[in-house]
């Protein structure tokens, strides 16, 4: 018998596995994407009944949701970034959220990796030459290699680190910089992102999105990157100033940049598109059947636990006491 009952709204995007297993449990509310501020406005006696949340990364939880929910106690996000919620809106309301850190570490490393590869090793290019009939009329040009060569890490957190190890198997010469420096780690620490951006080749972004990390990456620490220079971002499209990143590239003062995430998505620049020496992925990161089960999971349970016990799995260490 849970301690809490009422019903759970589900911010879209969800996808259809993690919708249906909520709908399955619980008597389930959908937001509407196109009309949602009319929805909520007349939709107020079912919204009192809501006591909990589920959505992901590309569905905000903002202070008017929040303000439309009289009852909400929990937000499960299904992601381990939350920049897509309000926090002070839920601190306020003492509402507390939750996220799946550590589970999905090693897709999301894979992710960076995967980046690493196609964008210093030209692969996607060299696909589409094969692609394009042109092996016939000479070699693909040489490339410089990943094994070896130095690489930033640009926010030693748990993706990073695994980023980090994977990386130093390889034979990489790997550097980091965050707020704070990591104790015990065999990492060489830079005390900024330009002074890390000047003293390697590639340079992988895995900081949290938000206000904090808004274009951290700008064109200072992209002309640190230099000519030679790759970026991958697996981070938030809002870490890297998409603007300068552009400019960067059309200009050759940056190599290359393979990206999971960006500005808006899931619009992406034509400026961006055109650029052979862009790799561009759809934010699937995490988006493994392995590491989405996991992440499925723990939202679920975090749920359920706060339904049964007030408390949560893995709460947003900003609303835990
Ligand atoms: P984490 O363990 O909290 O690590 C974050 C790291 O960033 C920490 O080392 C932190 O260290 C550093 N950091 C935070 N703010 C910073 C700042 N202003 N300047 C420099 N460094 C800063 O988080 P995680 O689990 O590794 O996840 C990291 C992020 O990856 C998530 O928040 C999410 O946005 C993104 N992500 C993307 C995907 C995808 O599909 N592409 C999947 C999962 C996660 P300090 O506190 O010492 O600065
Ligand atoms: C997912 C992510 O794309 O965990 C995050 O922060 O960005 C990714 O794992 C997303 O949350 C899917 O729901």
């Amino acid at each position: 018998m849970d301690l809490v009952t009422g019903s759970i709204l589900c911010v879209p995007p969800l996808s259809p596995l993690l919708r249906d297993e909520v709908g399955r449990r619980y008597d389930v509310l959908d937001l509407p994407v196109p009309d949602r501020d009319a929805f909520l406005a007349e939709n107020v006696e079912a919204l009192s009944e809501v006591v909990g949340i589920v959505c992901t990364n590309a569905g905000p939880v903002d202070a008017a949701l929040v303000a439309a929910l009289p009852r909400l106690g929990v937000i499960a996000n299904h992601g381990v970034g939350y920049d897509n919620i309000d926090l002070d809106a839920c601190r306020e309301r003492g509402v507390v959220v939750s996220n799946t850190p550590d589970v999905l570490d090693a897709a999301v490393a894979e992710t960076a990796l995967g980046l690493l590869l196609a964008t210093r090793r030209r692969l996607v290019e060299a696909d589409r030459f094969v692609r394009a009939g042109r092996w016939a009329d000479g070699e693909f040009p040489l490339t410089p290699q990943l094994s070896g060569s130095r690489v930033g890490i640009l926010g030693l957190g748990r993706i990073g680190r695994t980023i980090a190890d994977l990386l130093a198997a390889m034979g990489c010469v790997v550097s980091y910089h965050s707020r704070h420096e990591v104790p015990g780690t065999p990492y060489a620490y830079a005390r900024s992102a330009t002074e890390l951006a000047a003293g390697v080749d590639n340079l992988v972004v895995v900081v949290p999105g938000g206000p904090a990390t808004e274009a951290l990456v700008d064109r200072p620490v992209l002309d640190a990157l230099g000519p030679g220079g790759v970026l991958v971002n697996v981070a938030r499209g809002s870490v890297v100033d998409q603007t300068a990143l552009v400019e960067a590239l059309e200009q050759g003062r940056l190599g290359a940049a393979g990206l999971d995430v960006l500005a808006d998505e899931p619009h992406v620049p034509a400026s961006l598109r055109e650029l052979e020496q862009v790799v561009l992925l759809p934010h699937v990161g995490s988006a493994t059947e392995e590491t989405r089960a996991a992440m499925r999971r723990l939202t679920l349970d975090n749920l359920a636990s706060w339904l049964d016990s007030g408390r949560l799995l893995t709460p947003v260490p900003e609303l835990s006491s």
